[in-house]
């Protein structure tokens, strides 16, 4: 996409993600809401960073210059009801606020968000590297592109990040065995639990403030260990979906004649036997001659012309058998 960057240089913006979804794996999640948050890394290194170490501290306020994108996506799947009490999302919700699919209308602007920024740009998710980035690469694949539809970009899981700067600090620290979840991090650096947590917005923010309070040995360990986004493997094998399937409603399914000729694979997006995810996209028919399993087909075509010929059979036999005796 035209984000040239080279990982020798220093991360120039740091992009904080969030991706709110159907589920976990291995039920082969779907999005249903995103949010990146887009810092320049002076706005981390700056004066309204947070201090890095002692006890609790105030809450910093964000960078007062960042870029923002928030989307609620139509997942084309249930949620599960786990993830639809915790996120507060439902596909039902979604689909009656005509929420579109996680299309290529999306990638292209996910695309033209990151280019707006300057280079090079590291993706930021905690836990990242097991759910954010390997959804989004499966997302990516589904809608159409390949997984380089962000090249260029690079991203860093901030859990394996503050695991790596607590295990280099203070032996008393890094001797404890501690929780690296969002809301257990913020907890130990603010004293409070964040604000409007398993949203994709209050999941960045939480996130971003943690940054603030790491920002100086974060940014050196980002520099070091970004890598870049194309390397990362999609969540599970996805088909792409075409714009048109992703346009259809997947709880109006009557009205997408695509869909409704394969419901079952529409919405529910579970796996297949073969472990290959199909989303809406109707088998392709079988060519009669040359397929092979089409044998239903050529036993009645068999059928409908040996009829006439037994019949024609038993005819010549009563005419013959008379004259025979
Ligand atoms: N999730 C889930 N069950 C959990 C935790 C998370 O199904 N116990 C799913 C739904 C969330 C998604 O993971 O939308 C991302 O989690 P988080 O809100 O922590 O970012
Ligand atoms: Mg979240």
């Amino acid at each position: 996409m035209g984000l040239e960057a080279a990982s020798s240089r220093p991360m120039e913006t740091l992009v904080i993600l969030d991706l709110e979804a159907t589920g976990l794996p291995p039920s082969q999640p779907k999005v249903t809401e995103l949010c990146l948050v887009a810092i320049h890394r002076k706005a981390l290194e700056g004066p309204r960073a947070a201090p890095s170490t002692g006890a609790p501290s105030q809450v910093p306020l964000p960078p007062r210059v960042t870029d923002k994108l928030c989307v609620c996506v139509a997942p084309g799947k249930a949620c599960s009801a786990a993830a639809s009490s915790l996120t507060g999302l439902s596909t039902a919700m979604l689909t009656a606020h005509r929420r579109p699919r996680f299309d290529s209308g999306l990638v292209g602007l996910l695309q033209a968000f990151l280019q707006r920024q300057p280079p090079p740009v590291c993706l930021v998710a905690h836990n990242g590297d097991r759910f954010d980035f390997p959804l989004l690469q499966a997302e990516l694949v589904g809608a159409g592109l390949g997984t380089d539809a962000l090249s260029g970009v690079f991203c860093v899981d901030s859990i394996v990040a503050l695991r790596a700067l607590d295990r280099s600090g203070p032996p008393r620290e890094s001797s404890q065995r501690k929780s690296y979840s969002l809301g257990n991090v913020y907890t130990r650096l603010y004293g409070q639990a964040p604000p409007d947590t398993h949203t994709a917005e209050g999941d960045v923010l939480a996130l971003v403030s943690i940054c603030q309070a790491r920002a100086q040995p974060l940014l050196h360990w980002v520099d070091t260990h970004a890598r870049p986004f194309s390397s990362v493997k999609p969540m599970y094998e996805v088909g792409a979906v075409t714009d048109q399937e992703a346009a259809c409603d997947t709880e109006k399914k009557t009205e997408c004649p695509k869909l409704r000729a394969a419901p079952t694979v529409a919405t529910s997006g579970e796996a297949s036997p073969g472990g290959k995810k199909r989303r809406g996209r109707p088998e392709a028919p079988s060519h009669p001659r040359n397929a092979p399993g089409t044998s239903s087909l050529n036993t009645s075509h068999l059928l409908a012309m040996l009829g006439p010929l037994v019949v024609l059979t038993m005819a010549v036999a009563l005419y013959w058998v008379p004259w025979s005796s």
